[in-house]
């Protein structure tokens, strides 16, 4: 017999998630037939394997999304334009058990007896189930509503009854069934005649509409662990250094949530000062900043990070600092200071690189360098 809606209705409405819906296990293979076809996934080479919950899961019978509203959650207003507004809400945890309401629902779960797997392309399922519909920026939003949610997916293998879960301006979670259930859907596109997240991307990385390049969206590259970040891509994070918001923030269909007044942060939140973080210590950043830089365990990529933007930001009072990173213990943390100071292009700028050059062993780095140097002479 299938478990019943109502049962299901209890979890969500306790987690605290806005939506829910139960689904057939259905294989996502249209999904995986783009995944596939698209050129810049590479660098995600599990992600096709997420589409047939079956094989993610001996016996899956059904798919449960649930919508996470991040829109009015508190968040440290100084990490507004640097840090995307779905990490500053902590609403992206690498496991959906690290998330209170993820965890919940697990427990709930592991209750039941039931087996479950979160491999699952969960915008996707979310689509499929009707909670969100697709916009040009990829992004899913809530019917006659905005994108700033975040979906969390399983398979289970028990059967549900379909259906789905509305919370209600009074709170209550309202549940009506899922009739006529098909994947894929119809795919309608509701923009009409607007480009402008097309447009307004800093990167270039929305190609055309419903079409990114993963390589060059700033998302992706914020989070690089232990490497560079591409030359071409550093001036357009403009003092981004974790995630990025600006096609959902230029999207007309985001404007109401948007301009509602912001909650105040709670007190004791941190200051996302850029050269706070250029310099930040083991320590620190595992007691006060881990927690927004989830995929990120190391400091030195958000120093890294912080290093582009206080060079993008290209206020004169950071030159000293940036000198001082020419000499930093960590050969990319140098090697981006080389770039910030590239942009300035003032003789004290040149000076420090060229003392850097001179001293420094790293081949890495000396290319950094000389190239910094090379701008600097172009600038002038
Ligand atoms: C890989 C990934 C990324 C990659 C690639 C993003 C991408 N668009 O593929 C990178 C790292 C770049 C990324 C960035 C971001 N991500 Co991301 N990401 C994922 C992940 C793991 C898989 C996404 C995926 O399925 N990609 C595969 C591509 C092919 O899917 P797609 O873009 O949806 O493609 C569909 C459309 O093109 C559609 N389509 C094609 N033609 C047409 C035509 C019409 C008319 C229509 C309607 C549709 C349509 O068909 C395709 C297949 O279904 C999910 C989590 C998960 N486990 O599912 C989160 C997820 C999608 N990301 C999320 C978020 C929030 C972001 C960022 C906003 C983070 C940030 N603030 O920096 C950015 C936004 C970038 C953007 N504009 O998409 C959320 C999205 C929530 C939402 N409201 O949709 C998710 C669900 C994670 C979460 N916490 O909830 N992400
Ligand atoms: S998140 Fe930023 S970089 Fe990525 S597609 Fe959107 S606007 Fe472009
Ligand atoms: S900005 Fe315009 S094109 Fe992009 S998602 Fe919003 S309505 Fe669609």
């Amino acid at each position: 017999m299938a478990f019943s809606l109502e049962q299901l209705r209890r979890a969500i409405s306790k987690a605290g998630f806005l939506a829910a819906a139960a689904m057939p296990a259905v294989e996502f293979s249209d999904w995986r037939q783009v995944v596939l076809s698209r050129p810049g996934y590479e660098d995600f080479p599990s992600l096709p394997s997420r589409a047939d919950p079956r094989a993610s899961l001996a016996g899956a019978r059904s798919v449960i999304v649930a919508v996470w509203d991040y829109s009015t959650i508190p968040t440290p207003r100084s990490g507004r334009g640097k840090v995307a507004r779905l990490y500053l809400s902590r609403s992206d945890p690498p496991e959906q058990g690290d998330h209170p309401a993820g965890r919940l629902m697990e427990q709930f779960f592991k209750s039941r007896g039931w087996k479950f797997t979160a491999a699952l392309p969960r915008r996707e399922a979310a689509v499929a189930a009707g909670l969100v519909q697709q916009r040009r920026n990829c992004l899913g939003y809530l019917p006659a509503g905005h994108s700033f949610v975040s979906l969390f997916a399983w398979a289970v293998d028990a059967e549900i009854e379909p259906g789905r879960l509305l919370r209600q301006d009074t709170g209550a979670v309202r549940a009506t069934p899922l009739t006529g259930f098909v994947y894929p859907g119809a795919r309608h596109d509701p923009c009409g005649g607007c480009r402008l997240c097309i447009d307004r991307c800093p990167t270039g990385a929305l190609a055309s509409p419903y079409v990114l390049d993963p390589c060059r969206c700033i998302d992706r590259n914020t989070w690089r662990a232990g490497e560079s970040l591409p030359r071409s891509l550093r001036s357009d994070l403009g003092t981004r250094i974790y995630g990025c918001d600006v096609c959902q923030e230029v999207c007309p269909f985001n404007r109401r949530v948007l301009s509602a007044a912001p909650a105040s942060a709670p007190p004791g939140e941190p200051d996302f000062d850029l050269a706070r973080l250029a310099t930040v210590g083991d320590e620190e950043y595992h007691a006060v900043w881990a927690k927004y830089f989830v995929y990120n365990p190391d400091r030195n990529d958000i120093r890294r990070n912080a290093v582009v933007a206080i060079g993008n930001a290209a206020d004169p009072t950071s030159l000293p600092l940036l000198g001082n990173l020419l000499s930093d213990e960590v050969p990319v943390v140098r090697g981006h200071a080389a770039w910030a100071l590239g942009r300035f292009a003032t003789p004290a700028a040149k000076q420090a690189l060229e003392a850097a050059l001179a001293r420094e062993s790293e081949p890495a780095v000396r290319e950094e360098i000389a190239a910094a140097l090379d701008d600097c002479a172009e600038r002038a």
